[in-house]
């Protein structure tokens, strides 16, 4: 019930909604709607109350505890189980290591701070307290240890999607597990698994995103490369929102890869907002460095390149920078 009083007041922001009006919407007593608005005040809700014109809500706090999020998240699975720490080394390393012990899919792991934040190949993950979002779901799909890539590009893809609707933004994919903004790095994924020889056994896939954080801050070599959400909106956004979206959108992309067994519709989005095809690309593969034209997405997310003497490859993993994104 109180979700559907947040939710009501949400929907009015700004403006006052009756006490009664809410009682009838609700079908429930005036009197226990005044109990639910003043839990949600008690939880940081800013609610204004006033006599003969009702509640309207002026504020949210921007929490990313189990509380604050369920209270609002629209998924069946994701997220119905959310682990929040103030500090923690890694979200990832947590979440592997609660799928190891047998967490259900749809598990969360959010933290306000990472001391030990991870990227690729060992690279840190720069994660200041209480502006980012730092994030890690546990899966749990039938696929082969081959398949684990197809969830970057379904998170890529999610992100993205979450980014453009709740702030305007204009998002764009670097393949294959970046988000950028202005050609800077605004989000990171990392994806990491638990696999027997054939079979995968648990998914992680990790989100880092420089919601409102304040960039120049960072360390220089990073400063360089990246960028953050408040200074492409002007102000601190709502994290809690961005989570949100994320969390409903993943979970459309992701079941509709477990039903058609494909990842189709990840990857037109992938496409659609892609930075990386058409513009020339670096691809450190190993001690190889090849320079090339990014040409498309195969339907399993895979990249299409034309190499210097004009053959068509693929290129299922690697370093791959584009030429005038992120300092290249
Ligand atoms: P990546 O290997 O593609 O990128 C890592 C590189 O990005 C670093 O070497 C550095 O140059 C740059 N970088 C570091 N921190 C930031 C930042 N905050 N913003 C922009 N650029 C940065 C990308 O790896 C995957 C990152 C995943 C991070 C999430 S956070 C939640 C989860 N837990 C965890 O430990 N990792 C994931």
């Amino acid at each position: 019930m109180k979700k559907d009083v947040l939710e009501t007041l949400k929907y009015n922001k700004g403006s006052f909604i009756s006490g009664e009006e809410l009682s009838n919407r609700l079908g429930v007593t005036r009197t226990a709607i005044w109990k639910h608005i003043n839990q949600l005040k008690e939880e940081g809700y800013e609610i204004e109350s006033v006599s003969r014109k009702g509640y309207r809500l002026m504020g949210e706090p921007d929490l990313l505890n189990q509380h604050a999020l369920q209270l609002e998240l629209k998924t069946k699975t994701i997220g119905r189980r959310i682990v929040h720490y103030d500090t923690i080394d890694s979200t990832n390393t947590v979440a592997k290591k609660i799928a190891a012990e047998g967490a259900e899919e749809g598990a969360v792991v959010i933290a306000e701070e990472q001391t030990g934040g991870r990227g690729r190949l060992g690279r840190q993950w720069v994660s200041p307290k209480g502006a980012g979002i730092w994030m890690s779901l546990v899966l749990r799909p039938s696929i082969e240890p081959a398949e684990a890539a197809k969830i970057t590009q379904i998170a890529a893809a999610a992100v993205t999607l979450a980014i453009r609707r709740v702030t305007g933004c204009e998002a764009g994919i670097k393949w294959p597990n970046d988000i950028i903004l202005h050609k800077k790095k605004v989000c990171g994924i990392l994806t990491e698994m638990g696999a027997e020889l054939n079979s995968v056994s648990y998914i992680v896939v990790g989100i880092g995103i420089n919601a409102n954080v304040d960039v120049a801050l960072f360390p220089e070599e990073v400063k360089r490369i990246a960028t953050s959400i408040k200074d492409c909106v002007g102000n601190n956004i709502s994290r809690k929102e961005i989570v949100l979206h994320i969390l409903k959108e993943f979970e459309d992309l992701y079941l509709d890869f477990i039903y058609t067994k494909s990842i189709k519709k990840s990857v037109e989005i992938c496409k659609a907002y892609s930075v990386t095809l058409g513009n020339t690309v670096k691809i450190i593969n190993r001690d190889q460095t090849i320079i090339a034209e990014a040409v498309d997405l195969t339907e399993e997310g895979e990249l299409i390149i034309r190499n210097q003497e004009g053959q068509m490859e693929k290129i299922i993993s690697g370093e791959v920078s584009v030429r005038g994104i992120s300092d290249y």
